[in-house]
């Protein structure tokens, strides 16, 4: 095994090393040992919908294959393709009624912990929604809110409230195809009713519903999620944190939160900062304690109060892997069955606490917000009892931890780009109006041991910053580049074009910016208004000079994100494809007709090089169409006057 080819992580190599010398399995081994992986499955021509089948169809046969009830390759690809969105939009919105339902028994004082934290959105949401406020108590209003966005799941007809954020000319082209959502669950059960055994055959068709389900997720599962969280745990503001396995400390109780929903762990972590709870670790012989989080969970109390992250989605097991971790706290999604053989292995206690998500042999705690603050402080206890436990020979914390800046949402750039008193994203849109930035990248989802981790993510970024993107953020992949130092202003001299270096120097921000979790690409679709709202760049998402990639991913969220995003316009390039190249018609339409359609494309390019180069290719095209200026700087003289200037620089 080289652990140098399955990660660029030096943190992670170390606990493979590790992990290899013990005998303990990780995700890298297994996926190892599956290879050669099924390759019907692969090109997503196997089809299990019916009994009828198992039916696969001969991609190399020259004849058109089909299943036993008559199914062609393009309409089972896509039909298990928008299957994915389903789960996918499902996992975001199901995340989101959740913290609907948590401000709502907030509002109605049921909740314990709880209180409206920013009520500033609060009100902005209200209003919205159409909800009067006047003299009204926040509370009640907070009441209003929640059950609105309650009823935005079930909502029969009409259309998702927050979609009308978007763009007027994207909506257009919403009603045009008949993919506006019109509730969030509606467009989720139509896609599986559609993709039963004979009812939708058009693969175009399929995709229609799928791409409805896909924007309710992004325009309203997701975005709902986003605002609601803001509104009860307060909204982001930039701050400084770490990242990496090095957060952890040998003298401390470690935590790791790890999971998705953010309404228990932000309690979890406030509780360790009690003295209360600080005086017990004392007791048990830590020194305090240590929370660190892991995947989405991670950046979502990172964004809000700074804890530190541990590491992204393929950390989970290595985090075990140092015998330090007293307590892995785990709510729903991207959490590996295997933990739990990793953990038998140490002292480390998994504790389950969503209804949803059961583990065998795992203690379960469960949540209900009902007693939120009990079942969070009972957690910490156990984490501080099973401290007496770690097997303090056996503990290998790796050195390796990053400094990191975070915090960055669509409505606080506003204020950072335009000052104290006037919000605006003129000085973005003038600096590539100007040629200075070239564009915007949006840089998502998770890792994926079929690409070498953090590197695709890495690979790109740096590309693209060279060439003067502007690079935005959520999820494992900001926690990839956090790692490699490029979230913190100074990475601007190490990574940055001139044009783009210059930009970030007179606004004081790095040039990689960190919005959140997974659910937060609503922060970048609202991003993307802010730039087309405040004019010169393009009116609608699809005129701007503006790409996605998602080098790494592997859930079927990302199917979902990938969907919204490219039928909001965004030209979107996957690391990984889709399963659909065993059906060349479907193929062609998402990676080529599709931009004729909504005005974006998909692109599959596992070279995160030349993945990049593709979105700027396409950046590139927009800033053609636009008619803005060429670039400010020729190409590489920001990085050789940047050489020049570090060698006539005299150190004192
Ligand atoms: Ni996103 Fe967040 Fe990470 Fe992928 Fe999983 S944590 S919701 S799915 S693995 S980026």
């Amino acid at each position: 095994m080289d652990e140098k080819r399955r990660t660029s992580c030096t943190a992670s190599q170390e606990m493979l090393t590790r992990a290899a010398c013990d005998g303990i399995e990780t995700a890298w081994d297994r996926h190892e040992a599956m290879e050669p992986q099924c390759g019907y499955g692969m090109l997503g021509i196997c089809c299990r919908i019916c009994a009828m089948g198992p039916c696969r169809i001969n991609p190399f046969s020259e004849e058109e294959g089909r299943g036993v009830c008559g199914a062609t390759a393009d309409t089972i690809a896509a039909r298990n393709l928008v299957r994915m969105i389903a789960a996918g939009a499902a996992a975001h919105s199901d995340h989101g009624r959740d913290v609907a339902h948590t401000l709502v028994l907030t509002a109605d004082k049921k909740s314990e912990g709880y209180s409206i934290k920013d009520p500033v959105k609060l009100l902005a949401v209200a209003k919205e929604m159409g909800i009067k406020t006047g003299n009204r108590d926040l509370n009640e209003i907070a009441h209003d809110v929640g059950e609105t966005a309650y009823n935005q799941f079930g909502q029969q007809e009409g259309e998702l409230i927050f979609g009308h954020r978007a763009p007027k000319k994207q909506q257009e082209i919403w009603r045009k195809l008949n993919v506006f959502p019109r509730g969030i669950d509606r467009e989720i059960v139509e896609v599986m009713h559609r993709t039963n055994i004979g009812v939708d055959c058009d693969y175009k068709n399929i995709i229609q519903g799928g791409m409805r389900a896909a924007l309710g997720d992004g325009w309203g599962g997701s975005m709902i999620a986003t605002d609601l969280q803001d509104i009860l745990l307060g909204s982001p503001l930039p701050l400084r944190s770490q990242v990496n396995l090095g957060v952890f400390k040998d003298n401390t109780v470690n935590m790791v939160v790890h999971g998705h929903e953010p309404v228990l762990s932000d309690l979890i972590a406030t509780i360790t900062r009690e003295p209360e709870m600080i005086e017990a670790a004392k007791e048990a012989g830590a020194e305090g304690i240590t929370v660190g989080g892991i995947c989405c969970t991670a950046n979502e109390i990172l964004m809000r109060q700074g804890f530190p992250i541990a590491g992204n989605f393929l950390q989970q097991e290595l985090a075990i892997l140092t015998g330090a971790i007293d307590a892995m706290v785990v709510d729903v999604q991207c959490i590996m069955p295997n933990l739990t053989e990793v953990s038998k292995r140490f002292h480390t206690k998994v504790i389950t606490t969503s209804p949803k998500a059961k583990y065998p042999d795992v203690e379960h705690i469960e949540f209900h917000e009902e007693n939120a603050y009990s079942t969070a402080k009972e957690i910490v206890k156990t984490a501080i009892d099973n401290f007496k436990n770690r097997d303090r020979s056996r503990v290998q914390i790796p050195h390796e931890k990053m400094d990191l800046v975070a915090g960055f949402t669509a409505e606080n750039i506003n204020w950072i780009l335009g000052g104290k008193y006037r919000g605006t994203y003129r000085p973005l849109n003038d600096a590539i109006i100007a040629g200075r930035v070239r564009g915007v990248a949006a840089v998502v989802g998770c890792n994926n041991p079929k690409i070498e981790h953090d590197t695709g993510h890495y690979q790109l970024v740096k590309e693209l910053l060279k060439k003067d993107v502007l690079v935005l953020e959520t999820g494992c992949a900001a926690i990839a580049c956090a790692k490699c130092g490029m979230l913190i202003p100074e990475s601007i001299y190490e990574y940055a074009g001139k044009g783009l270096r210059e930009t970030c120097e007179a606004v004081g921000i790095p040039p990689v910016l960190h919005f959140g979790s997974c659910v937060d690409i609503s922060r970048l679709l609202m991003a993307a208004v802010g730039v087309v709202r405040e004019r010169g760049c393009g009116d609608d998402i699809s005129e701007l000079p503006l790409a996605a990639a998602a080098p790494e991913w592997m859930s079927e969220k990302a199917v979902s994100i990938g969907f919204y995003a490219v039928a909001s316009g965004i030209f979107t390039v996957l690391g990984v494809p889709f399963p659909v190249l065993g059906a060349p018609n479907l193929t062609r339409y998402l990676t080529e007709e599709l931009e004729n359609i909504v005005g974006a494309r998909f692109a599959f390019e596992s070279d995160p090089v030349k993945a990049a180069r593709l979105m700027i290719e396409h950046i590139d095209k927009k800033r053609v169409e636009r008619k803005m200026r060429p670039m400010l700087y020729a190409e590489g003289e920001g990085q050789k006057a940047e050489a020049k200037a570090e060698k006539e620089m005299v150190t004192p």
